[in-house]
């Protein structure tokens, strides 16, 4: 660990001990641009009446009233973006942001989005699952002109619908480049049954060659698997108090459909990408098939204390691929048992740019069983390099069970989810403070 993160979660804690308020932290700090704006959406919301749903890794567009409109920007560009500690892509976005920013509404408001294309092509954005007027659809020559390169486009309507949909660009290929976000209906009234917690995870896959950062979008193979953005042991948990209910919204928008498993819980299905689903067609579940194109909404009681992971459940996205790492010393063989092969993955291993573990034992006659290694340098424990607030307190290479599309939720007793929810909030006030001090 660096010493500047060292010094950060000291500072964390000193705090944490209760030195000073870190609500006098908070607001010394005073609230700047688009924090300001996601502080005051979320006062907004909640006195419009919902909760709004959180994206971990992935934060909310903010918006601006223009009378009774809600306005929001949202600019098309590359992103370049970290996926995995050791992996670095060229993707497209929103706002500097892939997947894009998350947008939160209510049932009945009326909308405005300033649409920019910074891309080097055209495009357009599509509202899936929206009712609204075709001239509003985003589907390049059908309902709109596209928008060209340096253009601005406005889209403007009312929803009326509930639920959780998305906006993307209507093009397949762009697509697969990242282009997409959440666009979250709050209900007029209220779910009933109420829930605590509001979660929203993206699902996305990318094909990325040896010695690559630009996605393969033609690919029908894929190598890195995320959520929102990340691969495990990047995602950051969702953190849930003990006895609370939670909602989890899942989208996906790639080339394969995702099994979507809990662990140590049952959930409901409550909704799908056409809104909330009648009480009456609720049956008990624990993974849920995530189709291209779809949303799928399940709610859970979360009962049982622990850290339990969500994962997809093909196994090929349940790791991440290193194989981009090894560049020319590419593996040739299928037989995982010649001597090459071996010496490569040990070498691969190695390669991974910073201080790991491999926390699990190997037999001395492991290289003489025909199949190995499967597993076994794969599991790499990196816990220091993707230490934040939400995984304080996991075991000792907790990082080497994670991998691909992969995240956990937190079951903590009530006193130790409000401690660790304040070291959030401290945490975020440090990073800023440390930004101000750099810049
Ligand atoms: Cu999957």
């Amino acid at each position: 660990m660096s010493g500047t993160r060292r010094r950060f979660f000291q500072d964390a804690a000193v705090l944490g001990a209760g030195l000073f308020s870190w609500s006098e932290t908070l607001r010394a700090a005073g609230p700047e641009g688009e924090q300001a704006k996601q502080a005051a959406h979320a006062t907004q919301a909640a006195a419009r009446g919902f909760q709004p749903m959180v994206t971990p890794d992935v934060s909310d567009l903010p918006y601006d009233m223009d009378g009774g409109v809600k306005v929001f920007k949202l600019a098309a560009e590359p992103v370049r973006k970290k996926i995995a500690p050791f992996k670095t892509i060229d993707a497209w976005g929103y706002n500097g942001s892939c997947p894009g920013p998350t947008i939160q509404v209510q049932q009945g408001e009326r909308v405005r989005v300033i649409f920019e294309n910074h891309l080097p092509e055209s495009t357009s954005l599509h509202w899936h699952g929206l009712e609204l007027p075709i001239e509003q659809d985003g589907v390049p020559y059908i309902s709109q002109k596209p928008v060209a390169p340096g253009e601005k486009y406005v889209y403007e309507f009312t929803v009326h619908q509930e639920g959780t949909f998305f906006y993307h660009a209507h093009s397949a290929m762009q697509e697969m480049m990242g282009l997409i976000g959440f666009f979250v209906a709050h209900p007029q009234k209220e779910y009933k049954p109420a829930v605590d917690h509001d979660y929203g995870l993206v699902l996305q896959e990318w094909a990325v060659l040896p010695s690559n950062t630009v996605p393969n979008t033609a690919a029908m193979e894929f190598n890195w698997l995320t959520f929102n953005g990340v691969s495990a042991p990047m995602t950051t948990p969702l953190l849930a108090r003990l006895g609370s209910r939670v909602r989890l919204r899942i989208l996906n928008l790639g080339m394969d459909h995702h099994p979507i498993h809990l662990h140590g819980h049952q959930f409901v299905m409550t909704g799908t990408e056409g809104g909330r689903a009648p009480e009456s067609t609720w049956y008990p579940m624990n993974t849920v098939l995530v189709g291209v194109a779809q949303a799928r909404v399940v709610e859970f009681e979360a009962r049982y204390l622990g850290a339990w992971m969500i994962h997809c459940h093909l196994p090929h996205h349940m790791m991440n691929s290193m194989m981009d790492l090894l560049r020319d010393r590419a593996i040739q063989t299928a037989d995982q048992t010649e001597e090459k092969a071996v010496r490569q993955m040990m070498s691969l291993a190695k390669s991974v740019p910073f201080e790991h573990v491999h926390p699990s034992p190997i037999a001395p006659n492991a290289s003489s069983v025909p199949g190995f290694p499967q597993d076994a340098f794969m599991e790499m424990g990196m816990d220091e390099v993707v230490e934040k607030p939400e995984t304080d307190g996991l075991p000792k290479n907790w990082s080497a069970g994670m991998m691909g599309m992969m995240t956990m939720v937190r079951v903590l007793p009530g006193r130790e989810y409000d401690a660790m929810v304040m070291k959030k909030k401290m945490a975020r006030v440090l990073a800023r403070d440390e930004q101000k001090r750099e810049s």
